[in-house]
């Protein structure tokens, strides 16, 4: 198998609050996420973080620390092989600008405890509370044809 194509997610962090943003089109339609995506050519994965939260949510980050590196399969078939990815999770703490809603996406602020799971990818409630905590992951999740998970694993790098 080769390289997984990457994609990055990033989380704003404040007063023990959490940046989420409804994803308003593409890939994940209809669900609270970080801010992220994919590189374009001859970027690296740290230039397509700060792009793509700045595209997403107008906000310049100024520091970051990558905390998680997820790696997802779906089935096998043609209609799912392009969504096989490795996502790397950033947690932001010093940014410049107020999050903004834009054509892509729509954010807002939650408390730790009122983090919206049921309206999140269905891998996101294995991980991102350990994040919140300081924890650094690796996890690899599998899917089913109906995009439930059929298989998991998260281990603390
Ligand atoms: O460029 P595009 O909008 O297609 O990127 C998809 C975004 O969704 C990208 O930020 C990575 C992110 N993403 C997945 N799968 C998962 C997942 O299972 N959980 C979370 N939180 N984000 C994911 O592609």
């Amino acid at each position: 198998m080769g390289k997984l194509r990457q994609a990055t997610s990033c989380f704003l962090i404040k007063d023990n609050k959490v940046l989420l943003a409804m994803k308003k089109r593409g890939f994940g339609v209809g669900k609270w996420n970080g801010p992220g995506g994919k590189p374009n050519s001859g970027e690296s994965i740290e230039e397509t973080a700060v792009r793509e939260t700045l595209e997403e949510i107008g906000v310049t980050i100024k520091s970051f620390d990558r905390v998680a590196t997820l790696d997802f399969f779906f089935p096998a078939d043609l209609a799912k092989k392009d969504w096989n990815q490795q996502v790397c999770v950033y947690l932001v703490t010093d940014w410049e600008g107020e999050p903004v809603e834009t054509e892509e996406m729509k954010p807002a602020w939650f408390k730790y405890e009122e983090i919206p799971y049921k309206d999140m990818w269905v891998d996101d409630i294995y991980w991102l509370p350990q994040v919140l905590q300081g924890k650094k992951l690796k996890g690899t999740f599998s899917f089913t044809p109906d995009e439930s998970l059929q298989d998991f694993e998260v281990i603390e790098i």
